[in-house]
């Protein structure tokens, strides 16, 4: 298991030598944030984030997230076009030395939270998620006003965008990320990068938007698309385990054995109702995810891949990223650590 942390680039707060601080830290993920999706990668840009990060003697193997153009997701003539850019960007990372690029391919909206800043009894603020506040919100009217998802789309072109999704059921979403993955497979073997598809977030449906990386039978079926190491999975224990049925240890048990798993995002949440979820601090005690019982299933399955404290809460006062702040997530990874230390002495 290699530990990584994200990091935004220069303009995130939390900067290198503090990251290269954090116990345990082998790397960074990031990417270059500041290109448009569908548009290539300056090598000198990926060369830059890299030399930063050996710099502080941390790697730079995990690109989070290289994203995925709508007209791919909508299966639009120009998917062609988009892909091929996706092909050359994927070329530039493995020969900057990337081993893993975490996607994801959720139509429009990217995660979404009800709630950036929920303020906890203790004074800690979390990322909360309730399903009535969420569609008490209007998209089209420009009431959704949410990070994770490109903000840069006018009223008009967002209303545009959720009308052509109205023939995209879940098959032909399906159908649009096959034709995908058959389409890049071939540079990811050539160029040994193991594509790692992030799970949707929340996983089900929102907004009548289709949404089809949410559960081990879904999973399943995309990996079958394109049976290669090079087609696996960023087994995001939150996003995963934000809905109750889900078994995210089993699936980290079955996906593992088969070396589908690239990438793990280890992270808590603790559910409320129905279609609900608060993002709590990573020990098992806070949430409803048994921390301990996924990183055995990892050392049992033999992960020998890329792991992430994800999302923390705000603590100690310090103010950026919703979710991204150093603290929380830094005492994440040495939980993490600590657990992953325990299983592999037993
Ligand atoms: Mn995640």
């Amino acid at each position: 298991m290699k530990m990584t942390f994200r990091w935004y680039g220069e303009d995130d707060p939390v900067s290198l030598e503090y990251i290269s601080q954090i116990p345990l830290m082998d790397g960074i993920v990031s990417a270059c944030y500041d290109v448009p999706v569908g548009k290539e990668w300056k090598e000198e840009s990926i060369n830059y984030i890299k030399s930063q990060a050996n710099n502080h003697d941390l790697s730079f193997e995990v690109v989070e997230s290289v994203p995925v153009h709508e007209d791919i997701k909508l299966g639009k003539k120009t998917r062609d076009e988009y892909i091929q850019v996706y092909i050359n960007n994927i070329k530039k990372l493995s020969n900057a030395g990337i081993k893993v690029i975490c996607y994801n391919f959720m139509p429009v909206f990217d995660w979404l939270r009800s709630n950036l800043s929920y303020e906890n009894t203790d004074g800690s603020t979390s990322l909360i998620y309730r399903e009535d506040e969420i569609l008490n919100m209007d998209p089209k009217k420009g009431e959704l006003s949410l990070p994770g998802w490109d903000s840069s789309y006018t009223k008009e072109s967002l209303i545009n965008l959720l009308d052509e999704y109205k023939n995209i059921d879940d098959e032909k979403l399906f159908e649009n990320i096959a034709y995908f993955i058959k389409g890049i497979m071939p540079t990811c073997e050539q160029y040994s990068v193991k594509m790692a598809i992030h799970p949707d977030d929340p996983p089900w449906p929102v907004f009548d938007l289709p949404r089809i990386i949410r559960d081990e039978k879904n999973l399943e079926r995309f990996l079958k698309i394109h049976d290669s190491e090079a087609n696996g999975l960023t087994l995001c224990t939150g996003s995963l385990g934000s809905d109750g049925k889900n078994n995210v240890v089993d699936m980290i048990r079955k996906f593992g054995k088969d070396k589908k798993i690239g990438f793990i995002h280890a992270r808590n949440v603790k559910l409320v109702g129905e279609r609900g979820f608060n993002e709590t601090a990573h020990p098992s005690k806070y949430g409803s995810l048994d921390m301990y019982e996924i990183i055995k299933a990892m050392y049992d399955v033999g992960f020998d891949g890329y792991v992430r404290p994800d999302h923390g809460r705000m603590i100690w006062g310090e103010t950026g990223k919703p979710g991204y702040g150093l603290y929380d997530r830094a005492l994440g990874a040495a939980y993490l650590g600590g657990l992953w230390e325990a299983v592999s002495k037993k």
